[in-house]
């Protein structure tokens, strides 16, 4: 496996030269950001980028995200000149020899919390769920804005689009995947770019939103809706991980001997009371998940992906963007190389 690091390009606190000294840490996962959603990506925005991190002694191994257009979620007419525009940032990340694109189908929200500075008994703090709170929340109220959602939206576009999926169904969500994946993924393969969708998180419907990609059953159903290696998954742990009813190792070893697997965040989490969660630090002993079963799975499919540690609590005094701060994610990449080579060496 490659061990990489999210990076939110020159706005991020975090800089490459820091990145860049964690030890292990050989790639970046990043995005240009300054690009309207359902816009194309021009070759020369993508180079900038990819040369910038290996002037930095990096690789760019990942994009995270190229987002999906709102009208293809829905189904609209209008998708065709975002897919058609998809295809040609699809196209351009392959001529620049980007190996993996992440993305997610999830209506409107990107992962979701109730809080996100919860204060853990050793001071540290973390983002949470609490599924009482959240169904409490009115998106439309706007008092709830996460880092990982679109801030673009008006009060009058997010009543409009929610209201345009009211009446949509989980079968309806899933036909419309489908016909981006039937366009997308043969660009994908004559461009040899992997895409790897992301797993809904949580992995249930939220705000009255359809969410699918959220089981065993439905990674399943995703990866034949076009059966080809190009469509894969980003199998996250801590988005699959908060509910018990997904096991994690084995969902890594069946897509992964599949060769569906085509990137890896792997965090640990809590399950305090059914449908919540507090994000924990990477080790086994401090959430519900068994990292180092996590990391064997991995490693036992023979995953040469890349891998990147993924939120961190924000530990030290440090301030920035939640989740993604420098310490404790970097904590959790010495934790997980800690792991591989342990399990390397037990193997040989
Ligand atoms: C959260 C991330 C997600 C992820 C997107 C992929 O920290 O894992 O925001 O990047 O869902 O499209």
């Amino acid at each position: 496996m490659k061990m990489t690091f999210r990076w939110y390009g020159d706005d991020d606190k975090v800089t490459l030269e820091q990145i860049r000294q964690i030890p292990g840490m050989v790639g970046i996962v990043s995005a240009i950001y300054d690009i309207p959603v359902g816009q194309a990506w021009p070759l020369e925005k993508i180079m900038e980028l990819k040369n910038k991190i290996e002037a930095h002694g990096l690789t760019l191994e990942v994009i995270e995200s190229v987002p999906v257009h709102e009208d293809i979620k829905l189904g609209l007419p209008s998708r065709e000149e975002y897919i058609s525009n998809y295809k040609e940032t699809i196209r351009n990340l392959g001529q620049a020899g980007i190996p993996v694109v992440c993305y997610n189908f999830m209506p409107v929200f990107d992962w979701t919390r109730s809080q996100l500075d919860y204060v853990l008994p050793d001071g540290s703090t973390a983002l949470i769920y609490d599924q009482k709170l959240v169904e409490q929340m009115d998106p439309l109220k706007g008092d709830l804005q996460l880092p990982g959602w679109d801030s673009s939206y008006t009060k009058e576009d997010m009543k409009n689009l929610l209201d345009q999926y009211r009446s949509m169904t989980e079968e309806d969500l899933w036909a419309n995947l489908e016909y981006f994946l039937q366009q997308v993924i043969p660009v994908a393969e004559e461009s040899q770019v992997k895409m790897a969708i992301h797993p809904d998180d949580p992995p249930w419907p939220i705000f009255g939103l359809p969410r699918i990609i959220t089981n065993k059953e439905n990674l399943e159903r995703f990866i034949h809706l076009v059966d080809s290696p190009n469509n894969g998954l980003t199998l996250c742990s801590g988005s699959l991980g908060v509910t018990y009813d997904n096991d994690m190792p084995s969902i890594i070893r069946y897509f992964g001997a599949k060769g569906r697997v085509h990137f890896g965040h792997v965090r640990n989490v809590k399950i305090t009371t059914e449908k919540s969660f507090e994000e924990a630090s990477h080790l086994s002993s401090d959430g519900s998940l068994d990292i180092y079963e996590i990391m064997k799975a991995y490693h036992d499919v023979g995953f040469e992906g890349p891998i990147r540690p993924d939120h961190g609590r924000m530990i030290w005094g440090e301030t920035g963007r939640p989740g993604y701060g420098l310490y404790d994610r970097a904590l959790g990449a010495t934790y997980l190389n800690g792991l591989w080579e342990a399990i390397e060496k037990s193997n040989k």
